[in-house]
């Protein structure tokens, strides 16, 4: 899906500010800023523990110069939701952190105003990416419980828009794009007519709405070095231009060949984090402040990519990070696929993953269309280089099978120029998971010397070695990303003795497991987990939220940033 664009031909109006708010859609009697995420706003609970329904509403005035195909562009809403204009439905909407877009040319007059209201639900059920379950408590209200270690924060996460773009115009373009130059294209339009593309940096033009235009010793797009082009796409009529897009790209090429992960023919070694959209009262709401600081925090420890972790980020994340050269594993909202885990890794299995009542045919429809939603909206991004299609799901139940099978075949067919994975948690070893074949990368999270060998790390370092070991041997000369590494840290504490929660024995675990990743060749990656302390939902095994991070929540280094910056910083790739 394309972002709406402000250009010759084409106007946007963002519409951030304050909505009217309400629980029950009659009374608004708060407001709600947009974006934002509902939960930490007020200083009462009713709006923070409401499970359910909650509306908000504002007049929109619709400009006179709108006379094209106006429609309201939505970069998130979590979890669902159903859209209306003058108390029409316009559209709905599954899934919290992908976009969506709704025509309401039919319903608005250039020149006047509407009004729009958006019911969002924030409830997950087993159908849901990630899934959930609604239960009641003995007082009879509603409680959401799920399987992943986030607060489910919700509301209008990313700026919504008010869009007018011409009849005609381009709906999709897709872009493969590799180091010898050459920029294949494939433009859809709405209706048929004459195209021309434009290289623009490269001054190379042709016509069609698919063909390849040669660019001569392009700039490569590679890590640390974001060089875009942009294909101006136009759509004519006779003299005039009707309809134009720009779309920028990269020429670089992604590759594996036996344990190596290739960027433009050279082995890449990962450096970073598995992140979040978190912080202190925004909640999951993109704010572009908080994003270039956790950016530039990231340039300073040294980190050269990041995963998505449990969800897709907010675009303005993926354009930062295709302009800064900041690698990026790119990973669907399906986490939590997994009975047996609850808050992290802790928990027990209450009951089989996949079944009618649990992870069913509905979640595998849902998750096929995020999968569907992530690449249409960021296939054309030089910094993606691999798709991550689930984080942790149980895959030591041989059902695992029938539900990825036909999933890892689906991202393979939505995108055949890059390697597809899925990220594979602790209680699924290399004798127990049935599916890694599937995919072109192991990425593991693995968790020796937090949540087992607690505090041994040197029996963590050898249970760890012989686990690698294990991979390779069932697997063969794959790839291997350690996509999750941590221990929880409460920062400023600190010990003589390596004591758990002390920033001591968080340098002590990243430098024993560092060790391990130094002697593996197959380690083609380190992702720590997390780059900061980010909130959870409430359970004993977390104190006021999950304290992995090497940044607190308010983004202050803990001593194990200063070991990372030091590793990574020293390191050649
Ligand atoms: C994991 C999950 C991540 C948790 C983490 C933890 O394996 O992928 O979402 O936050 O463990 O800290 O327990």
């Amino acid at each position: 899906m394309l972002r709406p664009q402000l250009n010759e031909t084409r106007e946007l109006q963002p519409l951030d500010g304050f909505w009217q708010f309400s629980l029950d859609g009659e009374t608004y009697d708060r407001e709600m800023a947009v974006p934002g995420s509902v939960n930490d706003v007020f200083a009462d609970c009713e709006v923070r523990d409401h499970v359910g329904v909650y509306y908000y509403k504002r007049d929109v005035f619709v400009p006179q110069s709108y006379t094209g195909l106006v429609s309201l562009r939505f970069g998130s809403v979590t979890h669902h939701a159903v859209v209306k204009v003058n108390g029409t439905e316009v559209g709905r909407h599954k899934g919290g952190y992908l976009p969506f877009e709704c025509d309401i040319t039919d319903l608005v007059t250039p020149g006047t105003s509407c009004e729009v209201i958006v019911e969002v639900d924030n409830r997950l059920d087993m159908t849901c990416i990630p899934p959930g379950k609604v239960v009641t408590a003995p007082d009879g209200t509603l409680r959401q419980e799920y399987m992943h270690d986030f607060y489910n924060y919700s509301g209008i996460h990313r700026t919504m828009y008010l869009v007018n773009k011409p009849r005609r115009h381009v709906c999709d373009v897709r872009i493969v794009a590799g180091m010898d130059g050459v920029c294949h294209y494939e433009v859809r339009q709405s209706e048929p007519g004459e195209v021309r593309v434009t290289v623009v940096e490269g001054e190379v033009s042709g016509t069609g709405e698919k063909g390849a235009l040669s660019v001569d010793k392009p700039r490569l797009w590679a890590p640390g070095d974001g060089n875009l082009y942009t294909l101006l796409i136009e759509l004519v009529d006779g003299d005039s231009v009707v309809d134009c897009y720009r779309e920028q790209f990269g020429f670089r090429t992604v590759e594996i060949s036996g344990h190596h992960f290739l960027i433009n023919g050279k082995p890449f070694y990962f450096t970073g984090f598995g992140m979040h959209e978190d912080h202190e009262t925004l909640g999951k709401a993109h704010n572009d402040v908080s994003m270039q600081r956790d950016m530039e925090l990231l340039d300073w420890i040294g980190a050269n990519s990041l995963r998505t972790s449990h969800y897709p980020y907010a675009e303005e994340w993926m354009d930062y990070c295709d302009r800064h050269g900041i690698v990026v594993i790119d990973e669907t909202p399906a986490v939590g696929l997994n009975t047996s885990v609850a808050g992290g890794i802790l928990g027990s299995a209450v009951q089989k993953t996949y079944g009618p009542d649990s992870v069913n045919e509905h979640t595998q429809t849902h998750h096929a269309d995020t999968i569907r939603d992530l690449i249409a909206r960021d296939k054309n991004r030089p910094s993606v280089v691999l798709w991550s299609i689930a984080n942790e799901p149980d895959t030591t139940d041989p059902d695992s099978r029938a539900y990825f099978e036909p999933l890892a075949k689906l991202a393979r067919d939505c995108d055949p120029t890059r390697p597809i994975g899925y990220v594979n948690v602790m209680t699924s070893p290399y004798d127990k998971c049935h599916i890694t074949d599937l995919f072109d990368v192991m990425m593991i999270n693995r968790y020796y010397g937090w949540y087992v060998d607690a505090g041994d790390l040197p029996t963590a370092k050898i249970h760890f070695r012989e686990e690698l070991d294990g991979w390779i041997n069932r697997f063969g000369d794959k790839p291997i990303i350690i996509t999750e590494y941590g221990a929880d840290t409460v920062a400023g504490l600190h010990s003589l003795y390596n004591s758990l929660f002390t920033e001591d024995y968080q340098v002590a675990y990243l430098e024993a497991n560092s060790e391990v990743f130094d002697e593996c060749d197959n380690v083609i990656g380190e992702h720590m987990w997390n780059f900061a302390d980010f909130q959870t939902k409430p359970g004993f095994a977390r104190v006021d939220g999950n304290k992995k991070g090497a940044f607190t929540r308010d983004r202050r280094p803990k001593a194990a940033a200063r070991y990372l910056r030091d590793r990574w910083t020293h390191r050649e790739n």
